[in-house]
């Protein structure tokens, strides 16, 4: 029988909840490592070999061992998925817009995020923390508002790992995103309600 994956982690509701949910979404056996910040156990020396970067998430699959949240879904998703929630290559305006979404959801979406966890020192910091995310928030809208009122997940052709991503991320930003807009407020509405991310305790 395989092993299950390991999936290291702070918590539950760190950046690793998006790699649960896709497990969980696929029903690939997995065990949970929990190193809360600062343990002895997620700054070791082991754990460095498996991450330098000393971050969460990182899984072990078998002799694949990966970090950075939107890579090990796409792998994941590819390996255990392919064709439903990773589009296939052959699909080709599919698969490059999955890989848009993907990298959008941690690379432009999640970095203005982070940025209200990380800028929020002073009230001056604060004040403009919160102006650049809102300003961010409203090119977001435009980008995500429009397909979301055609379509109830970010592809045409359905639920993939792109939403898990999307959904994992956007309540970050709540008031400025969510809030009083219906089309992201029932998009989420309906990734909050998949049995999947119930079990993995995303929300
Ligand atoms: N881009 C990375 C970010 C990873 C990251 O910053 N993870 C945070 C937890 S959510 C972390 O490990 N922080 C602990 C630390 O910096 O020591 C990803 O998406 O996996």
């Amino acid at each position: 029988m395989k092993k299950p994956i390991d999936l290291y982690c702070m918590a539950l509701q760190d950046r690793s909840d998006r790699v649960r949910w896709l497990l969980e979404e696929m029903n690939v056996p997995y065990t949970n490592h929990f190193m809360p910040m600062g343990s002895a156990e997620k700054n070791s020396p082991e754990y460095r070999k498996l991450n330098p970067m000393n971050r969460v998430p990182t899984i072990v699959d078998g002799d694949i061992v990966l970090h950075e949240s939107a890579a090990i879904c796409m792998y994941l998703a590819d390996k255990y998925s392919y064709g439903k929630l990773a589009p296939e290559s052959s699909n080709v305006k599919e698969r490059a817009l999955y890989t848009q979404w993907m990298i959008f959801s941690v690379g432009t979406l999640e970095a203005v995020v982070a940025r209200m966890f990380t800028h929020m020192n002073s009230p001056t910091e604060i004040a403009e923390t919160l102006k650049y995310v809102k300003e961010q928030s409203a090119f977001f809208k435009m980008a995500l508002n429009p397909i979301l009122e055609r379509q109830d997940y970010i592809l045409e052709s359905g639920f993939s790992a792109a939403d898990i991503m999307l959904g994992a991320v956007i309540p970050g930003a709540y008031d400025d995103l969510v809030k009083d807009n219906p089309p992201i407020q029932n998009y989420m509405e309906r990734l909050k309600s998949r049995e999947a991310a119930i079990r993995a305790k995303v929300f």
